[in-house]
């Protein structure tokens, strides 16, 4: 444990390896619902996911850490840029795995095999640092540590050591929450339907990072954002006691990517300064699209710049990108610029045109002003989305 804790963990506890059955029963009941939003990861294969011994089968305990991250962000640049999420802005899993692979030497050194697991499809972090004994969940589903709260990755070392469990079967952290809903209001989609319970559909963290067009209903509560959401976590209150990470973290892109940058670099330029995020198929157009609802956000109609990134676009190959300039333009009050020879016979730009025009941007909002568009309370389950039982029911 000094050893994980010598390489930045701020909790470490340990647990066995028997299957995860109720996560196992949550995951395949999401999916069942839908609320999984067409992710794979651990729901594609979600009894490999919840048996931990299928990564390692001589596994006999589970040494799990969390690796805290800065619980601030610097204000926005001048220039227009994109928010990125605190968890990606350096390379938390880097240096998460450099812990714990540090402790799986040690325990090499003492003659027993340890396979590190950290956000990997192979096992669900939540669950397994639950069962050590590091925290709850919330109504958020983040797993809050008692007195740091949730701005937190997490991983584990499954070995054949017979460690010892740090609490005893089901003597586990009992709910903080309370009364508290905060992040059920705060949720600029309403993807929390109910306490610890995620429609993924309208997760942002997770539109981010699904491949084909950012749903239109969804973009302008965006704002700027390229990457991750932070507001179910912002609003936490026992994240108001968060401590700074205790090693220095691997570098990441920051907490601000000027959209111009991302709008100019080259395909080899933004997988090499981003390519540590899960992006779909490694495809950078992905960026690009996430950077182009962003711009429509956050950017001026009549700044020469923006309207040099917005022109380059609506010229673009991909009709993808297209698509999200053209409403880009529209939003920012630029819809000459789709009058553009060359331009306005695209279909992508006939269709956006003949859809509702989207709110025009707030002058003086963002940049400059929280990530997060307009705030909206959830909006209850999705239509055609089967109601999902919440904790309290499933007797989690
Ligand atoms: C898929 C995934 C996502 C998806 C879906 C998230 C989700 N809530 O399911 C998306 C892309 C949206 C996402 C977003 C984020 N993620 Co993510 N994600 C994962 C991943 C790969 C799998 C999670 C999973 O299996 N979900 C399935 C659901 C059913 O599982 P669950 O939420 O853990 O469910 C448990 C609880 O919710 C609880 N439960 C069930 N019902 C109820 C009801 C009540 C009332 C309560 C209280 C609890 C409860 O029991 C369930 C079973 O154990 C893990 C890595 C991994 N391999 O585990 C990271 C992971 C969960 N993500 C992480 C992070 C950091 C994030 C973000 C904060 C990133 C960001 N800033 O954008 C957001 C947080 C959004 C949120 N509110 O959850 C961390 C979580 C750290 C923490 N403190 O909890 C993880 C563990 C990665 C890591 N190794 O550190 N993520
Ligand atoms: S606040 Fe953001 S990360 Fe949290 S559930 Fe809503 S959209 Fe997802
Ligand atoms: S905001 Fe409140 S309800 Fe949500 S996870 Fe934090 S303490 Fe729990």
């Amino acid at each position: 444990m000094g050893v994980a804790r010598a390489g930045g963990a701020v909790a470490v506890g340990v647990c066995g390896v028997e299957p995860l059955t109720e996560a196992r029963r949550v995951i395949e009941q999401r999916r069942d619902a839908g609320l999984h939003g067409g992710m794979d990861f651990t729901f594609r294969n979600p009894a490999r996911s919840t048996e931990p011994t299928r990564a390692l089968p001589s596994a006999r305990s589970a040494l799990v850490a969390a690796l805290a991250y800065p619980p601030q962000r610097p204000a926005a640049p001048e220039a227009p840029a994109a928010a990125v999420a605190r968890y990606a802005a350096s390379d938390l899993y880097a240096t998460l795995r450099a812990a714990l692979r540090a402790t799986a030497e040690v325990m090499a050194g003492d003659g027993y095999r340890g396979v590190v697991v950290a956000d990997d499809n192979a096992l669900v972090d939540r669950a397994m640092a639950h069962r050590a004994g590091l925290g709850w969940f919330g109504k958020n589903t983040n797993l809050l540590l008692p007195g740091i709260g949730s701005w937190v990755v997490l991983g584990s070392v499954l070995t054949d050591a017979p460690l010892p469990p740090t609490v005893a079967d089901g003597d586990v952290v009992a709910d903080q929450c309370g009364a508290c809903r905060r992040c059920l209001d705060a949720c600029p989609t309403g993807a929390l339907v109910a306490p610890g319970v995620m429609d993924a559909s309208r997760c942002l963290s997770w539109l981010l990072q699904m491949q084909g067009p950012f749903p239109r209903e969804h973009r302008e509560a965006l704002g700027p954002r390229i990457y991750g959401c932070d507001d179910c976590q912002e609003v936490c209150p026992p994240n108001r006691r968060a401590p700074e990470p205790t090693v220095a973290l691997a570098p990441g892109p920051g907490d601000w990517v000027e959209l111009r940058w991302l709008l100019e670099a080259t395909d080899d330029e933004l997988l090499g300064a981003l390519g540590a995020w899960y992006i779909p198929r490694r495809d950078p157009r992905y960026l690009r699209r996430n950077a182009l609802v962003a711009l429509g956000n956050t950017g001026r109609g009549d700044d020469p710049v923006v309207a040099r990134l917005l022109e380059a676009h609506l010229r673009s190959d991909d009709a993808l990108l297209v698509g999200h300039a053209a409403w880009a333009a529209r939003r920012l009050g630029a819809d000459h610029l789709l009058a553009a020879e060359g331009v306005r016979d695209h279909p992508e730009v006939g269709a956006e045109l003949a859809r509702p025009h989207p709110s025009p941007t707030t002058p003086g909002g963002p940049p400059g002003g929280p990530p997060g568009g307009p705030r909206r309370g959830p909006r209850g389950v999705a239509p055609g989305v089967a109601p999902v039982a919440p904790v309290g029911e499933t007797g989690l």
